[in-house]
């Protein structure tokens, strides 16, 4: 351990970054929330224990390469990273570049992130590359980018919710993913809408139960009652917005009973909906993963921003449409270039000018720069299969859990000539990896992560790593130096990233050039764009006495980032999920989160407190459907869909609808939600449908409890 004793944080886990103080105790790590906006002293369980990972004894420790007797078998770093540059140059060499890839993750630091990105485009020379966030922010993203001509999660701060009047959250539970956010959500009524009855919806002021995969038809029923009473903004339509004649001619035939039919919300609790977001002085509009992780995922969030703009909130303060980023750098993690079609800043990667640009920062010709690929379930799909990948590197990602019909994609990694896992725990996708990559810890590294506000936050540094432990920096360099990059092009140092990093993003929608590490360790609170006063070529450019940008906490007071300045309605109509139910699958499975367990569960199965909390998967059922099926609470149920089979136990909840069980999918093996799920995906932000399968229950009799 070093000799620092104490320093400032942030949690490891979601997008809230609450405020941390770690210490070194005689006992080990301390954690204690600071008085940081977003938490505000509060913590929840899985960020007061997130401590126990750093000493979990699963780590790992040595990198492992897959010996020929099939077992993975501790080698040096040396040995480790030319294995995988040795298969990465014989599989480019026979198959060309496409036919190696990389899938990131949301959880990786701003400077993990972007040179990864850089690593795919100009070390591998490859177009294949994108990360889990596809699978978490991608459909908000894209209906926030059509609607505002920008995406930030949340276009303000999260402390402006604690004066809202109402707040309606569609297919979010914060009360369970973000508990200390509640703190700030005490003023306002809310308004839930979500199949189940979940410790948010107890909260609200009134509960919208939707079947699955109908909230489109609620959001243009919603818009349809607005208008019909008269209680859209007429002046601000007219002044702010494009668009709203051909949204509305979608939502004119939504008459209320039609939406009651298709989503099974009552007409009068539709109304009260709309009346309790007209009339209060203050309203928001927060989207969360249960009304966007469909195939229709980008339209829903469309629909619901036209809602929010027909009411005139968007761009005025103290009201707003928002999206609930998840994971911890969701949305810095979307802005630097892992994704399919971006470089830094978060632009496209088919933009001539950007190109030239971001072609200049890493020393390159643009011509060099591959175009677009494939979106991260596309991706997935297509490895190892005729034309797709045939080797691919990981980093904070674990899809064999966490990626829609999980079973294929399991089957993919299976048949690639090449998987390399970067982890600090032997996640299930790792445990298949030909070649494994011990990384750093959170409170073993430096770096900056965005939180939902898109504000930019300091991530420090307490312990020594383990002692064959790498940075992912660390790592890059290692194996772009090995494929024939020079060195200075990867730099190891997350403040050498950064600055370049700064210069990259210069001039792009998420314009990050005005940070650096000394303003966020003054603590100011800078959230992007955040420009340079001057168009900046060095790193030291903002301190040439020139008055530094104060970042934008709030977004388009003063016009929408479109070049008109105006906010677009979208052209939306339901269609319903891709797969309907029959009488062989008759239920709607969804699927979501607990409380003291993070995604795939990969970290926080190895936390013995949370094991204790959350210690295996369920099913929850209604009492009515269960005796339909012949279940009754602890018994055990096979859940099987077109694609495959889960068991889990049973749990009844009288609140649930009828015609939907719920799964989290938080798991591994023969009780993965994702075996379930569909590969379709939203055509225009490549979301998959994880919110809504078709299936059926049955008793497995042999494991009753
Ligand atoms: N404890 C915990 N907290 C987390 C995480 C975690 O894994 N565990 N992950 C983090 C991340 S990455 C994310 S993305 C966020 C996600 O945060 P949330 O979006 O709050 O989480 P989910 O549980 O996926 O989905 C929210 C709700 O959507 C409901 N739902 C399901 N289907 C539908 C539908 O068709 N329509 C509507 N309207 N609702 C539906 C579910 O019942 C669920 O209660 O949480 C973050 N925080
Ligand atoms: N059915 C269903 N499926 C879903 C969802 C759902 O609601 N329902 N939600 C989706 C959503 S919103 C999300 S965000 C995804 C999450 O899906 P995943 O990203 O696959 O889930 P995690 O468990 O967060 O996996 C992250 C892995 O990266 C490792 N890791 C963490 N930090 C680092 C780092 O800095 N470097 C490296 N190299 N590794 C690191 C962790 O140990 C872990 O093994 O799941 C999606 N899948
Ligand atoms: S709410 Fe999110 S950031 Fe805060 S302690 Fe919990 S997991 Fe960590
Ligand atoms: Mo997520």
């Amino acid at each position: 351990m070093s000799d620092i004793r104490s320093v400032h944080t942030h949690c490891p886990y979601c997008a809230l970054q609450c405020g941390t103080r770690l210490t070194v105790e005689r006992s080990g790590v301390a954690v204690s929330p600071s008085d940081f906006p977003t938490n505000r002293g509060g913590l929840c369980q899985k960020g007061w224990t997130a401590p126990a990972l750093l000493e979990t004894p699963e780590r790992l420790r040595h990198p492992l390469v897959r010996g020929t007797d099939g077992e993975l078998t501790p080698v040096s770093w040396g040995v480790a990273l030319q294995t995988v540059a040795t298969g990465l140059q014989r599989i480019a060499g026979e198959s060309g570049p496409e036919a190696t890839a990389v899938f990131g993750g949301g959880g990786l630091t701003n400077e993990k992130a972007y040179l990864l990105g850089k690593f795919a485009r100009v070390a591998l020379g490859t177009s294949q590359i994108d990360y889990n966030g596809r699978f978490c922010m991608s459909a908000a993203a894209s209906a926030g980018t059509a609607a505002f001509g920008l995406d930030r999660g949340l276009p303000f701060p999260v402390t402006d919710l604690a004066r809202a009047g109402t707040i309606l959250l569609a297919g979010a539970n914060p009360a369970e993913t973000m508990p200390p956010l509640m703190q700030h959500l005490t003023r306002a009524e809310l308004i839930v809408i979500d199949p189940r009855r979940t410790a948010t919806a107890e909260a609200a002021a009134l509960h919208l139960q939707p079947a699955p995969g109908t909230d489109l038809a609620l959001a243009l029923g919603l818009l349809h009652i607005a208008v019909t009473e008269g209680r859209y903004q007429a002046d601000y339509v007219h002044e702010r917005t494009t668009g709203f004649d051909t949204a509305w001619t979608r939502a004119v035939s939504w008459w209320p009973e039609r939406a009651e039919h298709v989503t099974g919300v009552p007409v009068a609790a539709q109304r009260q909906a709309v009346r309790m977001l007209a009339e209060s002085e203050r309203s928001y509009v927060l989207t969360g993963r249960g009304a966007e992780q469909h195939s229709t995922g980008a339209d829903t969030v469309g629909g619901f921003i036209n809602l929010a703009l027909a009411l005139g909130l968007p761009g005025i303060e103290g009201s707003g449409y928002g999206c609930l980023t998840g994971q911890g750098n969701g949305q810095g993690g979307r802005e630097h270039g892992q994704k399919a079609d971006q470089l830094p800043g978060y632009r496209l990667i088919t933009d001539p000018a950007t190109r030239e640009h971001v072609a200049d920062v890493w020393g390159v010709l643009p011509g060099t720069l591959p175009g677009p690929g494939r979106s991260a379930s596309e991706l997935l799909a297509a490895l190892g299969t005729e034309g797709g990948p045939r080797a691919l590197l990981v980093f904070g990602s674990n899809p064999v859990l966490s990626a829609p019909d999980s079973a294929a994609i399991a089957e993919r990694l299976a048949d690639l000539d090449l998987l390399v896992v970067a982890d600090f725990v032997p996640s299930e996708t790792a445990r298949m990896a030909d070649v494994v990559l011990p990384v750093t810890q959170w409170a073993e590294e430096e770096g900056t992560l965005t939180n939902l506000e898109g504000r930019l936050l300091r991530r420090r540094r307490l312990l020594t790593p383990p002692k064959h432990a790498r940075s992912d920096l660390h790592v890059l360099q290692g194996l772009a130096t090995r494929l024939g990059q020079p060195a200075g092009r990867f730099p190891t140092s997350p403040r050498e990233v950064f600055d370049e990093l700064r210069r990259a993003s210069a001039g792009g929608a998420a314009d990050y050039s005005g940070i650096s590490y000394e303003r966020l360790d003054a603590g100011e609170a800078l959230h992007w764009p955040c420009p340079a006063p001057t168009v900046p070529d060095t790193a030291e450019s903002d301190t040439a006495g020139m008055v530094a940008h104060p970042g934008t906490p709030r977004l388009f007071l003063d016009g929408f980032a479109h070049p008109d300045g105006r906010a677009r309605f979208q052209e939306v109509e339901h269609r319903g999920p891709a797969e309907t139910t029959d009488t062989r699958f008759p239920l709607w499975a969804t699927t979501g989160r607990l409380p003291a367990q993070y995604q795939t569960g990969a970290q926080t199965r190895r936390v013995p407190d949370l094991t204790e909390a959350a210690p295996e998967a369920f099913v929850q059922v209604h009492p009515d459907t269960a005796q339909r099926c012949g279940l009754d609470e602890g018994l055990f149920a096979r859940i099987s869909s077109a694609r495959s089979s889960a068991v889990a136990r049973v749990y009844l909840d009288s609140s649930l609808r009828t015609d939907t069980v719920f799964l989290p999918f938080h798991f591994p093996d023969g009780a993965r939600a994702n075996l379930l799920t569909q590969p379709a995906r939203d055509p225009r932000s490549g979301m998959p449908e994880f919110k809504v399968s078709a299936v059926r229950l049955e008793a497995v009799p042999e494991v009753s409890a």
